[in-house]
């Protein structure tokens, strides 16, 4: 795996500049976990890119935490394969709950847990428990910890897991990946439950909003997948530092961020030929997209880092984003490590003459050279992402929480911080008064919790 990064004149007061440095050996340094079956989903679909980058080996722990058995029999399989042919991901943890009170899950219902609660949150203590030990053996806390949650059946219990996690790992970058529910069952219990629930369970956290089409839900688990893969395996850092690059950007943009993170993804079809590479080991060979002489791949990669800020590209629609504010770029594509720094730099100065860095002058671009797998066709295809911060109220989530609130009555912008713990979106449109946030740290659930 390669790496290369490009960043704008006026951060470093110099020409536009390239940085390359090794990515291989990284330490085990990130655990995943997936909450609920659309999480656990997702969380297969994060290892397998990591996978196909050959950096599986930097998860010390995956989680799939639904309760759910043919959610836990799927994933087994899928693992098999997918951990059966590689040579890295032998040293990762997988953890699944032992306790499944329903065979089928919760029905959608996020209060149907509390009748089982007592022996979940043991179970739940227990899956915290062994990534702590997880992460003893490896010799490091984890750098970065990636929740998958939602609002159906698992979601308090996402949310209970996460404070877990962070009173586990003070020091970790916990980023809950939130995928907004689109059906009116989960809308409803957004609405009247959930949301508050979260704003209490996820005070604090920095969360990555997505949404989901109802119609093809699994490539958008697969786009997201692909750019958190991508974030991971980026170099952004000038100072060469060895952690979590996933972690470090989470902090760069939380500085400008109201509680939230957005991401877009743009993937694009490569015109190339294609080449062979020898290896010395099987498979042998190793099929690559050849950049030629012509300026063609730079100006489709200048393209597509633009048409990242178009609405079809976010993956929760209806989310602004700034332009002043610190944003990640990555670029993933199948070509041979050594044309990825000419390629970096030829793309780099026509965003320059386009004036993107004007615009946007706190954006880094990382390159890589990944071979992901497309479907059965294996063409060759480049990812785009972008994740930014966002501030202020949440178009997609005001249509959910208040469906009926007239769009005139919505503040333009809301500077100040409103993510969870801020109460700002379930009280903003509340015409009787503020919801006070409750206090109740003695709450039941919270005894179990015992860590050495
Ligand atoms: N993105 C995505 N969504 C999914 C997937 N499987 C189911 N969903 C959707 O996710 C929403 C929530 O369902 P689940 O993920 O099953 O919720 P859960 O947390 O497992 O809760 P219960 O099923 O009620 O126990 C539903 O609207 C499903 O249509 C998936 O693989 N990916
Ligand atoms: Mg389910």
């Amino acid at each position: 795996m390669s790496s290369i990064f490009v960043r704008p004149r006026n951060r470093s007061h110099q020409l536009l500049r390239t940085a390359k440095r090794s990515t291989e050996g990284r330490q085990p340094s990130l655990v995943v976990v997936g909450v609920g079956t659309a999480g656990a989903r997702r969380t297969l679909m994060f290892l397998q890119r990591m996978s196909e980058l050959s950096e599986i080996g930097r998860v010390q722990s995956a989680v799939f935490y639904d309760c759910n058995e043919t959610t836990v029999n799927y994933v087994q399989s899928y693992l098999r394969k997918l951990l059966g042919r590689s040579k890295h991901g032998t040293g990762v943890q997988i953890l699944f709950p032992t306790y499944i009170p329903l065979p089928n899950g919760f029905m959608r219902d996020p209060r149907l847990f509390e009748e089982y609660e007592g022996p979940l949150e043991r179970d739940t203590d227990n899956i915290v428990a062994q990534i702590i030990s997880q992460s003893e053996r490896a010799g490091q806390s984890p750098e970065a910890i990636i929740e998958f949650m939602g609002f159906a059946g698992h979601s308090v219990l996402g949310g209970r897991l996460y404070r877990k996690l962070r009173a586990a790992f003070p020091a970790t970058v916990i980023l809950p990946i939130l995928m907004l529910p689109e059906d009116h069952v989960s809308e409803e219990w957004a609405r009247r439950y959930i949301w508050e629930q979260f704003e209490d369970l996820l005070e604090g956290s920095e969360c990555l909003l997505t949404a989901q089409s109802a119609s093809h839900f699994g490539e958008d688990d697969l786009r997201l997948a692909t750019g958190l893969a991508g974030v991971e395996v980026a170099d952004f850092d000038e100072d060469g530092r060895t952690g979590s690059p996933l972690a470090a950007a989470c902090q760069r943009l939380s500085t400008a961020s109201g509680g939230w993170l957005g991401m877009a993804t743009v993937k694009r079809k490569m015109q190339l030929m294609r080449k062979f590479e020898w290896l010395r080991v099987p498979p042998w060979w190793r099929q690559y997209a050849a950049v030629g002489e012509e300026e063609e791949l730079p100006t489709a990669v200048g393209y597509a880092i633009w048409s990242t800020l178009d609405p079809p590209a976010q993956m929760a629609q209806g989310m602004n984003d700034l332009h002043h504010v610190p944003q990640e770029v990555v670029v993933s594509l199948p070509v041979h490590p050594d044309a990825l720094e000419p390629l970096a730099n030829s793309a780099g100065e026509i965003l320059d003459r386009s004036n993107l860095f004007g615009q946007f002058p706190n954006m880094d671009i990382a390159f890589n050279t990944a071979r992901f797998v497309e479907g059965s066709t294996n063409e060759p295809y480049m990812h785009i992402t972008r994740v930014y911060p966002v501030q202020g109220e949440l178009a997609p989530v005001i249509d959910i929480l208040h469906p009926n609130s007239a769009p005139e009555r919505r503040s333009a912008r809301v500077a100040h911080e409103t993510g969870f713990g801020s109460y700002y979106h379930p009280e903003a449109f509340h015409m009787d008064g503020l919801i006070a946030p409750q206090d109740s740290p003695d709450e039941e659930w919270t005894q179990h919790v015992r860590y050495i």
